[in-house]
C-alpha cells in the first residue's frame, strides 16, 4: 500500500503528472460547477456525455501551454491559468444566478447594459458554496507549498508539449462533431449561450464569444457619421406617403404585439376534416374592425423569430447570418418601438413563457426599451406546463394577464407564444382536432398546435373583453416565419391539394397572416404585397407617429404609393408581378416560370434586384456598424440601457408602485384582480387552477424559476 502511496506521489512529482492532476481536478470542480450552479437543460445521455467532457480539451490546451515552459516558470504559469480560468467561472457563476445567462465580452466592454446592475447586486447573490471553484487552485498551492508535491525542474520535450497541443485539438474536434451530430448550426445558428456551455464547455464559449465580438467591433471601429449618408439617401428616394386617413386613428391606445409562432398565412380558413383550424384566428380576420392582410411574407434568415422581432419592432433586416439580437442586442444603439412609444408616455412589456437567455432577449430588449420582460420565472410552474419551447400557450396568455392588469395604460404589450413550433407536439388532452395524413410525421402535427394556439387566443381576446380592455386597445397579430419548410414539399402539395408543390409555391407559402385588430377601425382584406419590415412604420402611422424622423427600411403597408417588391433575406424576391427563387424568375401571377425574359421584363426585374439587395446591405450596415449611434432622431432621446433591470423582485415592486398612477386596469378596478376573470378549458390547469392561481394573485408573481431550463429541445434549426 506504501508502495502504491510513494508511486503516485512519485508519479505527481513529475511535471507531467502535476499537469495531470490539475486537469483532473480542474475537470471535476467544472462539471460540479455545471451541475450544480447553472440550469443547463442538458437532456438524454449524448447531451450528458457532451457536458462531462466538454472541459477536458480546452483545459488541455490551456493548460498545455504551461508546459512549453520549463522549471518553476511552468509551475507558476500552471497555477496563473488555473487561476484565471477559475476567476471566469466564478464569475459567471455570479452572474447566472442574476441573468440565467453567460458573461459576454459585449458586456464586460462595458456597454452599460448590465454594468451597473452588476456591481449593485453580486454581492448579495454570492452563496458560500461558490468559492468551491476555488478549492483546485487551493489545493495544487498547498501540495506544491508544503512539498507535498515537488516542483520537477527538468526541461520537458518542446515536442511532448506540442503533442499534447495536438491532443487537445483533436479532441475538440471530436467534441464539436459530436455537438454538430446533436444540434447542427450550433455555432451559426446560435440562440442561446446556454447551448454553447452544454455542448462545448464554459472556455470554448468564451473563445467562440470572443470571435464573434471581435469580428463585430472591427466593423464598428472602423464606422463614422457619414456611413449614414447613403442610407437616408435611399430612405429618401424609397419613401412613401403614409395613408393620411389612418394617421394617428389608434392615437393613445394601448397596442398588443401578439407573436404567432410559426403560423402560416395559409392556416387562416383551412379546413381540415370539414373544422376549421383556427377558427378564432378567421374570425378576426374577417371581422369589419380588423385591418387584414393576405399577401404580407415573412422576411427572416437564420434568426428565424429573432430575425421577426427585430423587423417588427425596428424596421431593420436581421443579419445574413446568425441573428443580429444575439450579435449586435448588447451592444448596439437601437430606436426600436418599445423605445419610441416609451417617449410618449407608454409602458413596455414583453412576455415570454422561456429562459430569458433565449435569443439573447435579456440584454436585447434593455436596447430597446422594454420596461418590463415578463418571462419564465414570472410564471407558475406545474405538472406539463410546458413543452418544446417553454409555457404552453394557454397557460402562458392567462398567467400573462395579471401582469398585463397591472401595467399603467397606455401600454404596448408584446406577447410571444411559442407552443406551435417545430416539432409540433402536444399532449392527447390538448389536441382538440385529428392530425393531418400526409404521411410526414413534422407536417402532420401542424394543424394541432396551430389549433391549439388559435384556442388560446380566442381566450385570450374573450379576456380582453371581459376587462374592457377590447374598447381601448389595438391588437396586432402577426406569424413570424414558416412553420413548414421547403424540405417538405411532398407533405405540403397533399395539405394543399396540388399535384406539385416547387420552388415558385414555397416562395408563395411564406405569407403569413398579419392583422390590426381595434374597435372601430376601418378594416377589411388589403392585397398589397409586403413584408415584416413594414408593420412598423404601418403601426407608426396608425398611431400618429411620423416614421420617416427614424431610420427603417419598410413602408405604411395602407400607402397608396408604395414599391411593393418584397426582399427575402437571401435576395430573392416577390413582387405583385414577378418572383425570383434564385436563379429563376416566375409570373407571380400565374406561377410559369419566365424561361425567356422580354426585354421590359428584364428591366422590371433588374430594378427589384437592385432595390433588395440594396436595401438589405443598407441595413446590414446600419446593424454591423451600429451606425444608429450616429443619429438620434429629433425629439427622441436614446436609450439608457443601464436603467433597466429584469430581475423579478425589482419588477414586481416597481409595479406596485406604478399603480399609485391609478392607471393600470387593477386600479381601475379598485385593485380588484380580473385573473379569476380568465375562461380558460387548459388541462393543466383543470385540477389545481385554485391552488395555482391564488399563490400568484397575492405576490404579482409566480412561483419562482423552475429548476429545468425549456431551453433543451433538441433541434430547431431544421425546420
Ligand atoms: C424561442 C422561440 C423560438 O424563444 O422564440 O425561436 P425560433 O426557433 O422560432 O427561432
Ligand atoms: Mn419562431
Amino acid at each position: 500500500m506504501k508502495q502504491i502511496g510513494s508511486r503516485i506521489r512519485g508519479y505527481f512529482n513529475t511535471r507531467f503528472g502535476f499537469f495531470v492532476l490539475a486537469i483532473a481536478l480542474f475537470w471535476a470542480k467544472t462539471y460540479w460547477a455545471y451541475n450544480n450552479k447553472f440550469n443547463l437543460g442538458v437532456k438524454g445521455s449524448m447531451q450528458e456525455l457532451l457536458l462531462a467532457i466538454n472541459p477536458i480539451p480546452t483545459t488541455l490546451l490551456l493548460f498545455g501551454i504551461a508546459l512549453y515552459l520549463s522549471g518553476r516558470k511552468s509551475y507558476i504559469t500552471m497555477l496563473i491559468i488555473d487561476g484565471l480560468t477559475s476567476v471566469w467561472l466564478f464569475a459567471n457563476i455570479l452572474y447566472y444566478r442574476e441573468f440565467s445567462d453567460f458573461l459576454t465580452f459585449a458586456l464586460i466592454k462595458g456597454s452599460g447594459a448590465v454594468s451597473n446592475n452588476l456591481s449593485k447586486g453580486v454581492l448579495g447573490i454570492m452563496e458560500p458554496t461558490d468559492w468551491l471553484v476555488f478549492a483546485d487552485v487551493i489545493v495544487l498551492i498547498l501540495l506544491l507549498a508544503t512539498h507535498a508535491i515537488r516542483m520537477n525542474i527538468q526541461p520537458i520535450k518542446k515536442r511532448f508539449a506540442l503533442g499534447i497541443s495536438v491532443l487537445a485539438l483533436l479532441l475538440f474536434g471530436a467534441n464539436l462533431s459530436m455537438a454538430y451530430a446533436d444540434r447542427s448550426g450550433l455555432l451559426t445558428r446560435t440562440f442561446d449561450n446556454n447551448y454553447i456551455v452544454k455542448y462545448l464547455g464554459l472556455n470554448a464559449y468564451t473563445v467562440v464569444d470572443g470571435v464573434k465580438t471581435a469580428k463585430t467591433s472591427a466593423a464598428k471601429a472602423n464606422a463614422k457619421a457619414s456611413d449614414l449618408d447613403s442610407v437616408f439617401k435611399f430612405l429618401k428616394q424609397n419613401q412613401a406617403t403614409p395613408n393620411v386617413t389612418y394617421s394617428g386613428v389608434a392615437k393613445g391606445k394601448n397596442v398588443f404585439i401578439v407573436h404567432l409562432e410559426s403560423l402560416q398565412q395559409f392556416m387562416i380558413d383551412f379546413k381540415w376534416q370539414g373544422q376549421e383550424v383556427t377558427p378564432n384566428l378567421n374570425k378576426l380576420y374577417h371581422a369589419s374592425d380588423t385591418l387584414s392582410f393576405d399577401n404580407v411574407f415573412n422576411q427572416v434568415g437564420q434568426g428565424k423569430t429573432a430575425d421577426a422581432e427585430m423587423m417588427l419592432e425596428n424596421s431593420l433586416f436581421g443579419i445574413a447570418e446568425g441573428s443580429a439580437m444575439v450579435a449586435d442586442g448588447t451592444s448596439n444603439t437601437f430606436q426600436a418601438a418599445p423605445a419610441i412609444l416609451g417617449q410618449s408616455g407608454y409602458t413596455s412589456a414583453a412576455f415570454h413563457g422561456d429562459v430569458p437567455s433565449f435569443w439573447n432577449r435579456d440584454n436585447t430588449y434593455k436596447s430597446w426599451g422594454y420596461d418590463y420582460f415578463i418571462s419564465k420565472a414570472y410564471y407558475p410552474t406545474g405538472k406539463n406546463f410546458e413543452v418544446g419551447y417553454g409555457l404552453k400557450d394557454k397557460i402562458f396568455m392567462k398567467y400573462s394577464t395579471q401582469y398585463i392588469e397591472q401595467l399603467p395604460q397606455p401600454f404596448y404589450a408584446k406577447l410571444i407564444t411559442v407552443t406551435n413550433h417545430y416539432p409540433y407536439t402536444l399532449d392527447k388532452k390538448n389536441q382538440t382536432i385529428a392530425k393531418t395524413k400526409t404521411g410526414d410525421k413534422t407536417v402532420d402535427g401542424y394543424v394541432q398546435t396551430a389549433r391549439y394556439l388559435d384556442e388560446s387566443i380566442g381566450e385570450f381576446m374573450a379576456w380582453l373583453k371581459t376587462s374592457g380592455l377590447d374598447k381601448t386597445s389595438m391588437v396586432v397579430f402577426y406569424g413570424d416565419h414558416y412553420g413548414i419548410s421547403g424540405n417538405h414539399k411532398k407533405a405540403v402539395a397533399k395539405l394543399l391539394g396540388q399535384e406539385t408543390f416547387n420552388d415558385f409555391d414555397n416562395a408563395q407559402f411564406q405569407r403569413i397572416p398579419l392583422m390590426i385588430h381595434m374597435a372601430g377601425l376601418k378594416g377589411g382584406i388589403n392585397h398589397t404585397y409586403g413584408g415584416e419590415i413594414d408593420v412598423l412604420p404601418t403601426i407608426e402611422n396608425l398611431l400618429g407617429i411620423k416614421s420617416s424622423n427614424y431610420i427603417q427600411f419598410g413602408t405604411d403597408l395602407l400607402s397608396t404609393n408604395r414599391d411593393q417588391t418584397v426582399a427575402f433575406r437571401n435576395g430573392d424576391f416577390v413582387t405583385p408581378d414577378y418572383t425570383k427563387v434564385g436563379s429563376d424568375y416566375y409570373d407571380t401571377k400565374t406561377g410559369e416560370r419566365l424561361s425567356k425574359l422580354t426585354q421590359a421584363q428584364k428591366t422590371a426585374v433588374n430594378q427589384a434586384t437592385n432595390k433588395v439587395t440594396t436595401t438589405l446591405s443598407l441595413s446590414d450596415r446600419v446593424i454591423n456598424s451600429d451606425l444608429l449611434r450616429f443619429y438620434t432622431p429629433s425629439g427622441f432621446t436614446k436609450v439608457d440601457k443601464s436603467a433597466y433591470s429584469y430581475n423579478k423582485t425589482k419588477a414586481t415592486k416597481k409595479l406596485k408602485a406604478a399603480q399609485k398612477a391609478g392607471t393600470s386596469v387593477l386600479s381601475r378596478n379598485q385593485g380588484q384582480s380580473l385573473l379569476d376573470k380568465y375562461v380558460t378549458d387548459a388541462p393543466e390547469l383543470a385540477d389545481d387552477d385554485a391552488a395555482a392561481s391564488s399563490s400568484d394573485r397575492s405576490s404579482g408573481s409566480g412561483s419562482s424559476s423552475s429548476s429545468s431550463s425549456a431551453s433543451s429541445v433538441s433541434s430547431s434549426t431544421d425546420e
